[in-house]
């Protein structure tokens, strides 16, 4: 077989398959990444949500024992919407990141991968094909960024010289030997404008995050959110893009190459109000198919009612009042008293009073007190 002339194909046969950019590397141990996931583990910089096995991270063939190479893949999404929403005055919206809008990515490359892996066996019937999407094991920027993809910014993102960093990453190991890309040179220079614009200082260095300090970390929790920050979300309902759109190489790029990835308007900048009153069958209709919902209800309910208070929008009040009172969720009556706080001083001060004699939960009792005082 000649693998040369198959890895041609394969970069051919991609482009016709929605892929934006294909690179090539070996399945060898990713041994700066391994002390890197180490020393951020030690620092309890990282946001639990990465694979745990340091080992299966850093090596491939503890994977596939045969592989020989990874096949890295980057599907370009829009920094803009195409339609926009019709705002009434005093309708509050939320927003999801850019890399939310649309259907859910794991999905999206998830058919391009399995597309590749069809057309790669038809070719090499006898060859093992690995695929992985954020969930796998293999941390997806460390493979793109030694598959030649991009280089890895001081945002932490894969940044391409073509659509920026806004692209979704994903690979394949595999035990065909194909000839490696170069990786390509750091183009971020004496730049610092991400880590100037992150809101709350979660880039440490350049390249390096704390994740419990990052909004689109917070964004993602299932507790309360810890006071200090919450004003810093802003109307952020899931994720964080202010590290990207102060990348000047992102400056300009909007890509709309493909249908699954072009938001929703509605979605992606929803109403705030109607967000507190979703069943968990409604939010699943209307929001299921998102990558932004995959917490669940409960972070983005209680991250509109964060948002409301930026707004302090005053007629979300009796919503707002409502959840206090009834919900069965402390960590939702506890943001919505804070939030009655903000936006309200003392107008709501009785209301509040009245709440605390009746809270049970412990922390919702405090912070219904801190209000107060
Ligand atoms: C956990 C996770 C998060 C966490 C932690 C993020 C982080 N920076 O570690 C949180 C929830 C905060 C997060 C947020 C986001 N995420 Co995320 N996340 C992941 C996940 C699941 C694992 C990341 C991981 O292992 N981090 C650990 C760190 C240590 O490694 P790393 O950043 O992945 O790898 C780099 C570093 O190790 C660095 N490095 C290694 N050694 C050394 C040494 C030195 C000296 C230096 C400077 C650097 C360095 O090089 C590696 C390659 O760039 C990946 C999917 C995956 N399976 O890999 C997606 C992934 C990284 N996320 C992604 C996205 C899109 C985002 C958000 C933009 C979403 C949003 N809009 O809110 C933000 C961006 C935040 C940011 N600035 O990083 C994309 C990145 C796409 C891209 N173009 O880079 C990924 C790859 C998902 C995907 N398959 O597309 N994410
Ligand atoms: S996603 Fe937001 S909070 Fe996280 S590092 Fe980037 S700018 Fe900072
Ligand atoms: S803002 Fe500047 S330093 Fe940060 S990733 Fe972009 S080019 Fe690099």
């Amino acid at each position: 077989m000649n693998y040369s002339q198959l890895k041609q194909e394969i970069i051919e046969y991609s482009k016709s398959i929605g892929i934006d950019k294909i690179g090539f590397t070996t399945a060898s141990p990713f041994t700066t990444l391994k002390l890197r996931l180490i020393r951020q583990a030690e620092l309890n910089f990282q946001s639990g949500f990465e694979e745990k096995d340091i080992e299966k991270r850093t090596e491939p063939r503890l994977l596939m024992p045969d592989a020989h190479s990874i096949i890295a893949i980057a599907v370009a999404y829009p920094s803009k919407m195409k339609d926009r929403v019709i705002s009434k005055e005093g309708e509050r919206r939320g927003i999801f990141s850019r890399a939310s809008w649309g259907l859910d990515y794991h999905t999206v490359l998830r058919r391009r991968l399995e597309k590749l892996e069809k057309f790669i066996r038809e070719k090499v019937p006898q060859a093992e094909l690995k695929s992985m999407v954020d969930t796998g094991e293999l941390a997806d920027r460390a493979v793109a960024e030694r598959a030649g993809i991009g280089w890895s910014g001081k945002n932490c993102a894969i940044i391409t010289p073509e659509f920026g960093s806004y692209v979704y990453l994903g690979e394949m190991i595999t035990n065909i030997p194909f000839e490696p890309d170069t990786p390509l040179e750091d183009q971020c220079g004496t730049c610092t404008k991400c880590l100037d614009a992150c809101p709350t200082g979660a880039l440490v260095t350049g390249g390096q995050i704390n994740a419990q300090r990052c909004i689109s970390f917070l964004t993602q929790t299932k507790g309360t959110i810890p006071e200090e920050y919450r004003e810093r979300l802003g109307n952020r309902l899931y994720g964080c893009d202010s590290c990207q759109t102060a990348c000047p190489v992102n400056k300009g790029k909007d890509f709309h190459l493909h249908e699954e990835v072009e938001a929703e308007p509605e979605i992606a900048k929803p109403l705030l109000k109607p967000l507190l009153h979703l069943s968990n069958r409604q939010f699943k209709e209307k929001l299921g198919h998102i990558s932004g919902a995959w917490r669940g209800k409960n972070p983005i309910q209680r991250n509109a009612i964060i948002a409301l208070a930026h707004f302090k929008d005053k007629t979300a009040l009796e919503d707002l009042i409502d959840i206090l009172n009834h919900d069965q969720r402390p960590m939702m009556r506890e943001t919505a008293a804070w939030a009655i706080g903000k936006i309200d001083g003392n107008g709501s001060r009785a209301v509040l009073e009245k709440a605390f004699e009746k809270e049970t939960d412990e922390a919702v009792r405090q912070e219904i007190k801190k209000v107060l005082s």
